[in-house]
């Protein structure tokens, strides 16, 4: 939705005085999926999909918020005891109480908000509306005072204390420092990050959505986090200075298989090649060999799917079908459990990929999976 579409839903329902627009961004994440919370490396960029919320401050201690795609309101207070029960407002709620623990004095506002990342697609719908809501109350509450490194900290404990996703900061950090035509390789233990021009000749980024989302999928997620601790912690014993998977070799993990559970190895297994997999994706990426970025784009499917096991049948299908399409990239994108392929394409393929895999799709699923072109775009603002 556009900002004017905001504008006029917000005078609509609270009256005709400007307030202050922002936006943010949903991500692609190019390449190193469950690596965050394992101290690794993502490869991340924010997209032209995202949210753009209007605000104006309103002299009470109270947050009424209006959620225009869903048409619902709220209102809720700023006390611990206050948490809505509409679970969208919940993240505007651990935003302002997040905050509020960082010692921004967060008074009462008005708002209204829209997006456009498609829900359930692993595109980071949730960041996108933390990271708005994040950068809009650090200028209006706190002159900005807040880093943006702690914004998106801002947004990612809004996540574990106050929706129960125990997740890593790779999304909230993409959607407050993504950059047009960049990627950037982040390194999660360090949050150091450095940006890599994105624009591969000759080739195309096309997201495919399965449009499934599986049920329990946060609870499915964090317990691969508790696996991956508990690998670390067999792991431990033997060489105690270890204090992630990314500080882990293969051998490092072997030597300690009798001390760990079948699944928790498979699942460390794959988070250690993964981040591998980042690195040597950088080191094609300079060299601009594309090819081997997509041969890389496979394993991680082919990882995520046997030993990670996030990805679902429907996922497994569209990765196939890239397969027989001669695509050189394909793999699932986000968290798994549904939502999105992610596919590096040449261009001349473009057409009959999308095509044949759509009208296969449908014959199998009984409806067609959505395509999505992105592009990499700017990070959270303050719209004009
Ligand atoms: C989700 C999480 F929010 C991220 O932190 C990340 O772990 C991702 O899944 C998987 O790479 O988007």
């Amino acid at each position: 939705m556009k900002k004017e579409e905001v504008r006029k839903h917000f005078i609509e329902r609270f009256g005709d005085v400007k307030g202050f627009l922002y936006a943010s961004p949903g991500r692609i994440n190019l390449i190193g999926e469950h690596t965050d919370y394992n101290g690794g490396f993502v490869f991340p960029g924010a997209i032209d999909k995202g949210m753009v919320a209007e605000i104006r401050p309103n002299n009470t201690d109270k947050v009424r918020a209006y959620a225009i795609d869903l048409d619902e309101y709220a209102e809720f207070g700023l006390k611990e005891e206050d948490a809505p029960k509409e679970s969208w407002a919940r993240y505007i709620f651990g935003v302002c109480r997040e905050m509020i623990k960082r010692n921004v004095e967060v008074k009462g506002f008005d708002t209204a908000f829209s997006g456009d990342v498609p829900l359930g697609a692993g595109m980071s719908s949730s960041a996108a509306l933390e990271s708005t809501y994040a950068f809009a109350i650090n200028e209006l509450f706190a002159d900005s005072k807040i880093e943006k490194f702690e914004l998106a900290k801002v947004g990612q404990a809004t996540e574990h204390n106050y929706v129960g996703v125990k997740c890593g900061i790779m999304d909230q950090f993409a959607s407050i420092f993504g950059k047009a035509g960049h990627l950037m390789r982040l390194d999660c233990r360090s949050l150091e990050h450095e940006y890599f021009p994105f624009n591969p000749k000759g080739y195309r980024l096309v997201l495919l959505d399965s449009v499934v989302k599986h049920e329990l999928a946060s609870s499915a997620y964090n317990k691969r986090r508790e696996s991956c601790e508990a690998a670390v912690a067999a792991i431990q014993k033997k060489h105690p200075k270890v204090e992630f998977l990314r500080d882990c070799t293969m051998d490092m993990l072997k030597e300690s298989k009798a001390n760990i559970s079948e699944e928790d190895f498979m699942r460390a297994e794959y988070v250690i090649e993964e981040i591998q997999r980042v690195i040597d994706v950088c080191d094609a990426l300079e060299k601009g060999d594309y090819e081997t970025v997509g041969q890389k784009m496979y394993e991680t499917h082919h990882g995520m799917s046997k030993l990670y096991e996030v990805s679902c049948d429907e996922l497994d299908y569209l990765n196939d079908c890239a397969k027989k399409c001669g695509v050189s990239g394909s793999r699932v994108m986000g968290g798994g459990f549904g939502g999105c392929t992610i596919n590096l394409v040449k261009d001349e393929l473009y057409d009959d990929f999308v095509k044949t895999t759509k009208e296969a799709y449908k014959e199998k699923y009984g409806h067609e999976p959505k395509v999505y072109d992105v592009v990499i775009s700017d990070g959270a603002r303050r719209l004009a």
